[in-house]
């Protein structure tokens, strides 16, 4: 059994594994390389030898404890029928939603659109070791409706902003759609599932159990029932942890930068936790770096933990540091 899932299964606590989240990305040179000869990211994405390839790069740099497939939480909108541009330094932007088409796309069209990232899962699959896990992940429906429908992300929204005609219908249909997307991925062989809510900590603290806690538990108990673990990642809701925890129970919680490890230790009981550093002191110099990933560690000690960040990798960030901190946590953990 891989050692992710020995963490996120059987509560091991003499294995602290390590990933990250946009471990495949940015600030490695060999990822820029092809991402300047392939300035459409939808379509690199959609290239299976070039997605697995893009994969595979991190663990033959650092030989992880595993690898998550290169993709995006928007190739669900793309194959739901919305188009998707990555801008430069702008932000993905989408067309607005057409709920007639929305509403009436067919399972079959959906997956095919997506079939380029199944056959590089399989691909992943084939050329990684037994011990390391393949993470499939998916946008949880809030954070993807926050895309989907140009939800304004530099003001807390509220309800009135967002909820436009048939709210629980779109809603709806992105669990189903996110469901088969799921039941795909582990097919094709991964073997872990990673829920990104990034935008969990939009919402006001009413709203969190229609839009954020029932969805979530929606696709944790679809993981349950299909026996692969998950991981979920309500991104900024702060002391809804605790809720979130009690609620939807999934097998590991990855904790944001501004969640206290102290505090995560004493109230969230029963799940395995991943990552929580703040991914800025990656840009610190190397004293703080392991300081801090110290702090962490010592913490999590005696409960089962992944070692991770509280957010993805920024992409201004040196590779040789990332390469220290990960020998430091094999060497001493
Ligand atoms: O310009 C480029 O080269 C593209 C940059 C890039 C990359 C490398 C984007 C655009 N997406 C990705 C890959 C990606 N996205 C992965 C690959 C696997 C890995 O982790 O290595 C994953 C898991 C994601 C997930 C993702 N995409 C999330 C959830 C995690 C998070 O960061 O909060 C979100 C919110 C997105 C949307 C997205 N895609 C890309 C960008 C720049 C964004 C964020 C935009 C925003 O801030 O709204």
């Amino acid at each position: 059994m891989s050692t992710l899932r020995r963490v996120l299964i059987n509560k091991e606590i003499d294995c602290k594994p390590v990933w990250f989240m946009r471990q495949a990305g940015r600030y490695l040179p060999e990822f820029r390389k092809i991402r300047s000869k392939n300035p459409d990211f939808i379509k690199l994405c959609l290239n299976s030898d070039l997605s697995s390839e893009i994969t595979l790069q991190p663990i033959k740099r650092y030989n992880l404890d595993s690898a998550i497939i290169f993709s995006d939480i928007l190739m669900i909108p793309y194959a739901l029928g919305q188009k998707v541009a990555f801008s430069n330094g702008m932000g993905p932007k989408l067309s607005k939603l057409n709920y007639e088409k929305f509403i009436d796309i067919k399972k079959e069209n959906f997956l095919n659109n997506l079939k380029p990232t199944y056959e590089a899962i399989s691909k992943v699959r084939k050329n990684l070791n037994k011990e390391k896990s393949l993470i499939a992940f998916t946008g949880a429906p809030w954070t993807l409706l926050v895309y989907m429908l140009s939800i304004d992300k530099t003001n807390k929204t509220t309800l009135s902003n967002f909820k436009v005609n048939n709210i629980e219908l779109i809603l709806e249909k992105i669990v189903e759609f996110i469901l088969y997307h799921i039941e795909s991925q582990v097919k094709a062989g991964a073997d872990v599932i990673q829920i990104f809510d990034s935008w969990a900590g939009l919402l006001p603290k009413k709203d969190l159990d229609e839009f954020c806690f029932q969805p979530n538990l929606k696709i944790v108990n679809f993981c349950k029932r299909k026996g692969i673990p998950v991981i979920c990642f309500p991104k900024g809701i702060k002391e809804s942890y605790l809720d979130f925890n009690k609620i939807i129970k999934p097998n590991g919680l990855n904790l944001d930068y501004e969640i206290d490890p102290n505090w995560a230790k004493e109230n969230l009981i029963g799940v395995s936790l991943q990552g929580g550093m703040d991914p800025k002191i990656l840009l610190e110099d190397e004293t703080k770096i392991i300081s801090n990933a110290k702090k962490y560690l010592d913490i999590f000690k005696n409960i089962p933990y992944i070692f991770n960040l509280g957010h993805g990798i920024l992409p201004s960030t040196d590779p040789i540091k990332v390469e220290k901190l990960i020998n430091f946590v094999r060497k001493n953990y």
